[in-house]
């Protein structure tokens, strides 16, 4: 029996490890949110630019937008499924970010294009703000998740019914959505 204490050292040594590893993943995730930003830029004939910030949090993503340079009133806004932002009129980021294969809607319909973000809304200066929680995004490594794809805002402010897009006219403004420095 000379093999018997060796085996369970190699128990005690296997134990410890794997309760280490699991002490640690959870940890990482709950302290370091993950964070991602697109830099939005003007389309060809127009001046609007801003910020859009997501942040993963419990239970969804907190999205914050700072945009300026808009007309008054309200904007269509939206994931669009390509981070290409390379043509003058943005036609390249192609429609709304849809993997789940839903008709068009509000951000608060429970069957929505992930992107279905609606509308900013643009005081007199044409400054827009936007703070809300969306619970169909995911920052994180699955079908849901918005990070290379793309922000586009519109001329005209999305109906949230009409199909494919709510009706919400030219890209004025367009950004790739990339990984930000999560803290
Ligand atoms: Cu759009
Ligand atoms: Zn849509």
């Amino acid at each position: 029996m000379k093999s018997f204490p060796i085996s369970v050292i190699a128990l005690i040594f296997l134990s410890l490890t794997a309760i280490i590893a699991q002490a640690e993943a959870p940890e990482e995730k709950s302290l370091v949110p993950l964070k991602a930003i697109a830099v939005l830029h003007p389309t060809q004939d127009n001046k609007v630019s801003g910020t859009v910030m997501f942040t993963e949090v419990a239970d969804g993503v907190q999205v914050h937008a700072e945009i300026t340079g808009l007309t008054p009133g309200k904007h269509g806004f939206h994931v669009h499924e390509f981070g290409d932002c390379a043509a003058a009129d943005a036609n390249s980021a192609g429609a709304h970010f849809n993997p789940t294969k839903q008709p068009h809607a509000a951000p608060d319909a429970t069957a929505r294009h992930v992107g279905d973000m609606g509308n900013i809304e643009a005081d007199t200066s044409g400054a827009a703000k936007l703070d809300y929680l969306d619970h169909n995004m995911s920052l994180s490594n699955d079908d849901r998740s918005i990070i290379g794809r793309s922000v586009v805002v519109h001329a005209k402010a999305d109906d949230l019914k009409s199909q494919p897009a709510g009706d919400s006219g030219a890209r004025v403004a367009c950004g790739v959505i990339g990984r930000a420095k999560s803290q």
